[in-house]
């Protein structure tokens, strides 16, 4: 059955205008004014409100096994909050146990995720290196739709790696057409401090903070663009959360490296003033990493939003419950990390970026969705109003507020970070493929019926071509070849 979406004011990356959309095939099939209902069409009413494309969060970890327990949110929960919230399509992560075959951890990761109720793609992680891991990432990119690879500069002793796979990994992913990116802490620092204030008897959530500085992200920020733009690869770094690590990135893209950064709305309105509280649960909650940051930090972060030098938003959403918090009772190195907030991106980021005049619509819709489609190489089956595009869509209310709360929340936590605060501007429907999934506050989410979106490798650039073959060939060989 077709969708026709009548009356609203479109708004993309680009540009912002009255026009209908009509939707049938999960796709979208016109765009104009006054459009003609087909016989049998829905017709949704969007006076008063803007239609853009859904969110694409390209960080979240659903139902990941990690720091000895689960995440509770799993793919049906997880993407049916996201929908809840204007998001239509998530990137997650598969994390293979070090040592464990990357083709086997995917097919993991995807029989996990036929749950989902929004559409769905995979980065992997490269947790160690070998002849093996060389020839998956070759089978992922070639056969799988996988062009990023998820490279942990912390946790020391588990999924972290050092210096020496960094460089083989991001040289791989290079010549595949793929994109490097990375988790930027120093986790040999990390460990040290770790042991250190444990010794000094300091054992609540306040040493999380401790143990993992700013600078410590900006070394490690600094080191990767460092080592990318050796190689000459791309590089897309997660969970921006330092004016270190912003700075980092804006230089390198001043000369000219194809660096890009992330943002999480969490780390925009969240100080590390919550690890203070005396109350361990309280305080655990917001224990993730990088930890939140100092204040002046936040300004960074909007800065590199507003200029375009930080490109994309996500949430890292790792939901892990009060009892499971608790583990670390004693000992804050043992509380699993992780926040959530799918749900709520959207909102946070269009109250505290859009009304406050940070962002045009525009450049919430390009933050939120488009440069995410565009760096990941989906753009613009994703992240698009256009004819051919998915039939991902939100209405946006941009008036309506609500106040964020666990009780009326969708998300399989039993806390919300954001507890209390009250955000205009909210998704009022939610289209996915074409189908009206969220309406009024209600959900309509079809357990399963998300899809793997694949996604292509990226043509080399001239520069990276020639670096390849100046890397493989003789040096006269390489020469005489022209480039
Ligand atoms: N950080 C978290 O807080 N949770 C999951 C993994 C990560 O890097
Ligand atoms: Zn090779
Ligand atoms: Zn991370
Ligand atoms: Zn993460």
């Amino acid at each position: 059955m077709s969708l026709l979406i009548r009356g609203g004011e479109i708004v993309t990356a680009e540009r912002r205008y009255k026009a209908d959309v009509l939707c049938d095939q999960g796709a979208i099939q016109a765009i104009g004014p006054d459009l003609e209902a087909p016989s049998g069409a829905e017709i949704l009413d969007a006076g008063g409100l803007l239609v853009m494309p859904g969110g694409i969060d390209p960080h979240t970890h659903m139902e990941l096994p990690f720091m000895g327990t689960v995440a509770s949110e799993d793919f049906y929960t997880g993407t049916a909050a996201g929908l809840a919230g204007g998001n239509t399509m998530i990137i997650d992560f598969v994390i293979p146990a070090p040592g464990a075959s990357l083709l086997d951890s995917y097919k993991t990761w995807r029989g996990w995720a036929e749950k989902a109720a929004a559409d769905y793609s995979f980065h992997v992680a490269v947790t160690h290196w070998s002849d093996q891991v060389h020839e998956e990432m070759g089978i992922l990119t070639r056969d799988h739709g996988v062009n990023s690879f998820k490279h942990f500069m912390a946790y020391k002793g588990a999924i972290m790696v050092d210096d020496d796979i960094l460089l083989r990994s991001f040289t791989r992913a290079l010549e595949l057409g793929a994109i490097p990116t990375v988790h930027a802490e120093n986790g040999e620092a990390v460990a040290f401090m770790q042991k250190s204030l444990l010794a000094q008897g300091i054992t609540g959530p306040e040493g999380h903070a401790l143990s993992r500085p700013a600078s410590v992200e900006g070394e490690a920020a600094q080191r990767a663009i460092t080592i990318a733009g050796l190689i000459g690869a791309p590089l897309y770094i997660v969970h921006v959360s330092t004016e270190e690590a912003a700075q980092a990135i804006a230089r390198a893209r001043a000369a000219g490296q194809r660096v890009y950064g992330e943002v999480l709305p969490q780390q925009l309105v969240i100080d590390e003033t919550v690890y203070q509280n005396k109350d361990f649960a309280t305080a655990a909650a917001y224990v993730m990493s990088p930890p939140f940051r100092p204040k002046h930090h936040q300004k960074a972060l909007w800065a590199g939003l507003m200029s375009g030098q930080l490109q994309t938003t996500a949430t890292d959403h790792c939901a892990f419950c009060a009892p499971q918090k608790a583990a670390g009772k004693d000992n804050f190195t043992l509380i699993p990390n992780g926040t959530a907030g799918i749900e709520d991106r959207m909102s946070v980021l269009w109250h505290h970026g859009v009304s406050t005049g940070r962002l045009t619509p525009s450049e919430f819709v390009a933050i939120t969705s488009t440069n995410t489609a565009k760096i990941f190489n989906i753009h613009p089956r994703k992240g698009a109003i256009e004819i051919g595009a998915n039939a991902d869509i939100v209405l946006w209310d941009a008036s309506s507020s609500r106040t964020i709360s666990a009780k009326t929340h969708h998300q399989n936590i039993d806390f919300n970070i954001y507890e209390g605060m009250e955000v205009t501007g909210l998704a009022a429907t939610t289209i996915s493929q074409g189908k009206i999934v969220w309406h009024k506050g209600e959900l309509r989410t079809v357990k399963g019926s998300g899809r793997y979106i694949n996604r292509p490798c990226f043509p080399m650039t001239f520069e990276a071509l020639s670096k390849i073959n100046a890397a493989n060939k003789p040096v006269g060989v390489a020469l005489m070849s022209g480039q």
